[in-house]
Order: structure tokens, then sequence, then C-alpha cells
């Protein structure tokens, strides 16, 4: 029996021959891990490569947010593209429309000297297919519409229109004092007719604004006007125009409502017995109107009817994909010659 060498299953013994490296540590007496200097560098390259791991994870994040950004940033730049191109393409389509219109104006003047709703200026652009969109568009005689400009005379045509205005406004619940209110900020005199609606009157008013003493360059103005409510006012819009002159009602194209309120002794049959007569044949002259008119309806003074119109206001509309642009203007035909544009809005 051969003796054991003294060290022998004692701890941190090894085999002779056994590899070093094989053992990651030994216990000494203390039974403390102590590292060897092997092991210290291995923990070194541990901690080397956890560090290097968390960076490239920091990097890989950073880079995946940039990218984000930048395609992001590339994607809201694009849309604003489209946007601002489909834009330009439904506004050049209304500006074509405009034109459109103007040239179907101009070619009446051809068909003779009346204009009445059987003309083809008359008939509404229902939407019509484009690529990527719509147009749609019509022509309304502006002249067949209360000119809120007529107010500032004192002749026949403003009692005519003042008394057109009364029954709209009576409709709109709207006081018919301000009718004078609205005369007032339109004349050129600063001499109230209710006493106090010129600019003496406005002085303490808020917000603040004064009578401009000038003619109305768009319906809506009437709102500023003391005593006129903006949003019953605008109720009206379908029946009000301000035009640069004074100018007759056309009752070729008047609509029911104002028809109604230039002719005495009409109910609601005789109206319509109007109406279905001139969508027969229509009005030549204001004294063939008065002589079709029926039993018992009268009109006051023919010079405030025509028969005939010069100004128009045409609305068109048109869309490319989601861009929506609308048009409007008014224009003055002048004999033959190519409708001139009073003014034009596009959005
Ligand atoms: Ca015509
Ligand atoms: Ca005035």
């Amino acid at each position: 029996m051969s003796a054991r060498p003294a060290n022998e299953g004692s701890p941190g013994s090894r085999e002779p021959g056994a590899d070093p490296g094989s053992q990651i540590g030994v216990r000494n007496e203390g039974a403390e891990w102590l590292g060897r200097p092997d092991d210290r560098a291995c923990h070194r390259v541990d901690r080397n490569r956890g560090a290097a791991l968390v960076i490239a994870m920091l990097l890989a994040a950073l880079a995946a947010a940039v990218i984000a950004t930048l395609a992001s940033g590339q994607s809201q730049w694009l849309r604003t593209v489209e946007l601002r191109r489909d834009q330009v393409q439904a506004q050049a389509l209304v500006l074509a429309g405009l034109a459109w219109a103007r040239q179907v104006l101009q070619d009446d003047t051809a068909a003779g000297p009346y204009d009445h709703l059987g003309e083809t200026w008359a008939i509404p652009l229902p939407p019509t297919p484009l690529d990527n969109g719509f147009i749609e568009g019509r022509i309304v005689d502006a002249q067949g519409l209360v000119n809120l400009n007529n107010l500032a005379g004192d002749g026949a045509i403003a009692r005519a229109e003042r008394r057109r205005l009364a029954q709209l406004f009576a409709q709109a619940d709207l006081p018919l004092a301000a009718i004078d209110a609205l005369a007032d900020w339109i004349d050129e005199d600063d001499a109230a007719r209710d006493g106090s609606s010129e600019r003496a009157g406005y002085v303490e008013a808020r917000p603040s604004r004064l009578p401009p003493n000038a003619l109305l360059l768009r319906p809506a103005e009437a709102a500023l006007v003391r005593g006129i409510d903006g949003t019953r006012f605008a109720a009206l819009s379908p029946f009000v125009t301000a035009l640069p002159a004074t100018t007759a009602l056309n009752v070729n194209t008047a609509p029911r409502e104002l028809l109604q309120a230039t002719i005495n002794g009409l109910d609601d049959a005789a109206l319509a017995a109007l109406l279905a007569d001139r969508a027969r044949k229509m009005f030549t002259t204001p004294a063939e109107f008065r002589s079709r008119l029926p039993a018992g309806a009268n009109i006051d003074d023919l010079a405030t009817i025509g028969v005939r119109s010069d100004y128009f206001l045409v609305t068109v509309s048109a869309r490319q994909r989601e861009t929506l642009a609308q048009g409007r203007a008014l224009v003055k035909r002048e004999g033959s010659s190519p409708p001139r544009v009073v003014w034009q809005t596009i959005e």
C-alpha cells in the first residue's frame, strides 16, 4: 500500500499534469476566492465585451431613431409637395372655369339683346369628373338680385330696392330700421336718415367702425351696419349682391321672392302663373312684362326693371384628390368684348 501525497484530496489540490487553466480559481485556506492574474484579465475582457455590447445597442437605437426621423421628415415633405401640387392644379382648374364662364357670356351677346334663364349661361355645370377630381360651376345674373348699392340713391330704383329688401328683412327677422342705417352706410353724405346712423352714431361702436360712405364691395359688409345681425343677413345671400353701379332688376332672371316684392297685388297663384308664363317665353321689354302680368297685378315704375343684364356672378369649384379650390368672380359684360373681371377671389 503506497502512501498518498500529503496534499491529495485537499482543497486546491490538483492532479499532476492537469491543465492550470481549467480551474477558474483556487480557494485558499481562508476560503476566499482570489482571482489569479489570468482570471482578472478574463474579467476585464468580459467587462469590455459588455460595454461594447451596450454601446453597440445604443448606436443601433440611435441609428434607428435617426432613420425614423428622416423617414418621417421625408414623408411629411412628400405629403406637403403632393398637397401643394393638388392645390395648384385645383386652382388652375378654377381659373380655367372662370375663363370658360367669361367665354360663355361673351358668346351670349350674339344670341340677342335679352338675358333669361333659358340661355346657355344659365345652365349650371354639374360636378364633372376629371383626372383625380372634378369641376363644377355656375353663372348667376347679378342683376336678378337685390343690388344693395341701389339704396344709396333717392330715386325710383332706390325705392323699389328698399321695398324688396324690406320683404327679405322681414322674412329673415331683421329690423326694417336697419335698411336706413345700411343706406347711410353707403351714401356719400353724413346726414343720418334716422338721426344716428352716420359717423357720429358709430363713435362709441364696439368693435370700432365707421360708415365708409362708399359703395359696398361685398354684400357681407352689410353685417357691419348697426342693427344687422350677420348670421341672419347671411341667410339672404342668395338674393342680394353689391354692384358698382345703379342697376334695374332683370325680371327675366329674378327669383320668385323678388318678383313678389316688386309687383303689387300678386298672390301665390298669380305669381305661379307669371313664372310659368316667363318659362314659356322671356320678356322682351319692361312694357311687355307689365302687359303680361296676371289680372289685378301691377308695377309702380317700369324704369326700375329690365330684361337684360351686364353684371354676372361666376362661381367655380374644383377638386384634385383631397384639395378643393373655389373661385368667385363678378364680371361685367361690355358690348361684344370679353367680359371684364370686376373682382375675383380664388381660395
Ligand atoms: Ca342673353
Ligand atoms: Ca353716409
